[in-house]
């Protein structure tokens, strides 16, 4: 593992995948590196890859045409280091490809020459991928991802290579990059019976490798496949091998048929081993090596974007919460059913403060519009209310029944209800995989049922604010004629009549006005016993009007409420009564529960998102 530039696709995704591990509560997982270390030079290293023995060294050294890697032990380690076959001039920026880095060192020992043609092209042997020797492993492991090119070798004595299977995943290259040599070609005609055709040889072998790529996941196309014999690269050494198998002596004598034949495969062997030279040695422009190492990269990320999406299966986790969520909500629904709304929505609908007890609010609010009718409405209120309620004939005033009691429906209470869909969710909930699980933190039955009591409170409030509001806005303005007869009443009982009354009789009596018998007269008529009855009679009147006043106040907020649908007068269930009820129990009980799912749910999204975003596709 090496460090990534900062803000580079692969910093984005050693990220997520961090954050990803978190959330689903697991180390994270190995992704490949080395892209952009393989970016930083000019170099196209090619590193063969193989089980033990299956002719990794005999391939490169003859692709290089020189003993580069020897193995002269009978029973050894084999190649136990990396061997590079490198131009003199390139050794600087090997080195530098094989300098230690974070996740460690590994020894890369060159072998130097100076082909002018290969100065950018490297060949490295590599330990086998199987052996006992498990640093073999560890140490290709390493250098696979400084590498720009892999050849993998089959041994058609090893047939289905496991090995080759378990690490193949690992090494992401462009199909480009890709190349397959099934190795030891000679060896497979040791059990030809002869009589065969080269045409039927050839399509058996090609069978067989492709049964061998199938089975390691390798798809690699017909031009990058390759049949050999590394040890016998030139025609007449693969023949020689061959009939020596055969006959038991390189100069034993074939059949002329066994001849054609032989020479025919000879020649086939010795043209894929020149086409896989050609292939790997070909001299690359500076432009196609850019192009080599970007698509490399692009093949990287998509590999550790498919690792990481099959490790974490954010689709899975996404359809587990969907799943969840849809639970909730029919456990929601099924508790909390139609016939549960429309009952607590008639309900609502007809419980709420009398509309005598409004229509005081309403009266408080609009004697003050009066002149002189606040002085009397306060000391006289309860005898207002009392003749006001009979004139209206409203109905008396009704107790708001605690809210507890409004949710039950058919003897099963709202926090028997909601402790059903709690319950419901829970069993939901223990289907999620566990660490998804563990994210999400509900709140208990009782505080939900709680928030869907304290709604139901507020909203019988509010209904009666509503009407107290639409009154008030509709309150008509006393007009002066109006205002002006209550001065008048005021006035003409105790003070006016009398003096009116005087006046008329002295006018009866022909006594001068002005003279002292019309003055003691006028005094008299305003005495104090007719100035109480006088003022009785004022406030008789006064008193009426306060409970006409009183009884229109009634009136006014049935007639709102009957309008809005608000409220205790209103008959039928409105529409509006019902679609509070949706919400309270939606906001109330399912929304607190949704919330922490749809919560991770959005987590989840969001990284799926960033990972698509990253795809090479989208990137280019
Ligand atoms: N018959 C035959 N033998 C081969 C061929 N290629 C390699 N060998 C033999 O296979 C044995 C192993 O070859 P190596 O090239 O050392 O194999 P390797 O994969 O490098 O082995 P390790 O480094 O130990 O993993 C040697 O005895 C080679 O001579 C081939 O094409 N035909
Ligand atoms: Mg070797």
């Amino acid at each position: 593992m090496m460090t990534e530039p900062t803000g580079s696709p692969s910093e984005a995704l050693a990220r997520l995948n961090r954050e990803l591990a978190e959330l689903f509560a697991r180390p994270p997982v190995s992704l490949q590196h080395g892209a952009s270390l393989r970016s930083r030079d000019e170099l196209v290293i090619c590193a063969v890859l193989a089980g033990k023995d299956a002719g990794k060294s005999t391939l490169i050294n003859a692709l290089a045409g020189t003993e580069i890697s020897v193995d002269r032990e009978l029973v050894g380690q084999g190649t136990h280091q990396p061997i590079a076959y490198v131009h003199r001039d390139a050794t600087d920026a090997l080195r530098r490809r094989f300098a230690p880095s974070d996740a460690g060192h590994v020894a890369c020992h060159p072998v130097t020459h100076d082909v002018p043609m290969l100065r950018n092209l490297v060949l490295l042997d590599l330990p086998d991928i199987d052996s006992v020797f498990h640093e073999h492993l560890d140490t290709v492991a390493r250098a696979v991802e400084r590498v720009d090119r892999v050849v993998w070798v089959f041994d058609p004595k090893k047939g289905d290579d496991r090995a080759l299977g378990d690490i193949r995943p690992s090494v992401a290259r462009d199909p480009a990059s890709v190349f397959c040599v099934l190795n030891k070609l000679d060896l497979t005609l040791r059990d030809e019976t002869n009589g065969d055709s080269p045409a039927r040889f050839w399509s058996r072998v090609n069978e067989w490798f492709d049964r061998c790529l199938c089975a390691v996941d390798l798809p690699v196309a017909a031009h990058h496949r390759f049949a050999l014999a590394a040890r016998f690269v030139a025609a007449q050494e693969f023949a020689a091998a061959v009939t020596e198998s055969w006959t038991g002596s390189q100069s034993g004598t074939l059949t002329g048929a066994e001849q054609t034949f032989l020479r025919d495969l000879a020649r086939q062997a010795e043209a894929e081993f020149d086409r896989l030279r050609n292939c790997l040695l070909a001299p690359l422009t500076a432009e196609e090596i850019h192009r080599l190492k970007h698509d490399n990269e692009a093949a990287e990320l998509a590999a550790n974007l498919k690792t990481l999406r099959s490790h974490y299966d954010l689709d899975g986790a996404l359809h587990h919460l969907d799943t969840l969520l849809a639970d909730v909500s029919t456990a929601c629904d099924r508790e909390f059913d139609g016939d549960y709304r429309g009952t607590v929505s008639r309900r609502l609908a007809r419980v709420g403060r009398s509309d005598v007890e409004l229509a005081r609010d309403v009266m408080a609010r609009r004697v003050e519009q009066w002149p002189v009718l606040p002085v009397l409405y306060w000391p006289l209120r309860g005898v207002t209310h009392w003749l006001g309620g009979r004139l209206a004939g409203g109905g008396a005033g009704r107790n708001v029944p605690p809210a507890a009691d409004l949710l039950g429906v058919r003897g099963w209470s709202a926090a028997h209800r909601v402790e059903s869909v709690h319950a419901q969710a829970q069993t939901a909930l223990r289907r999620l995989p566990e660490p998804l699980a563990d994210h999400i933190r509900w709140p208990s039955a009782a505080s939900l049922t709680a928030g869907l009591e304290g709604r139901v409170c507020e909203r019988l409030e509010n209904a009666d604010e509503d009407v107290l509001a639409s009154c008030l806005a509709g309150l008509p303005r006393p007009g002066i004629l109006a205002r002006g007869f209550v001065w008048f009443v005021l006035i003409w009982f105790p003070l006016l009549q009398p003096l009116l009354r005087a006046g008329l009789e002295l006018l009866n009596k022909g006594v001068l006005v002005g003279s002292l018998a019309a003055g003691l007269t006028v005094v008299t008529a305003l005495g104090a016993g007719g100035l109480v009855k006088g003022f009785g009679a004022s406030l008789a009147v006064l008193l009426f009007m306060l409970a006409v006043l009183y009884a229109r106040s009634v009136r006014l907020v049935q007639r709102v409420r009957r309008e809005t649908g608000l409220g205790p007068s209103s008959g039928d269930l409105e529409p509006p009564a019902l679609s509070d009820v949706d919400a309270m129990v939606d906001e109330e009980i399912l929304r607190p529960l949704a919330e922490p799912v749809e919560s991770l749910a959005r987590q989840l999204e969001t990284r799926r998102d960033e990972l698509a975003a990253l795809s090479p596709e989208r990137t280019a």
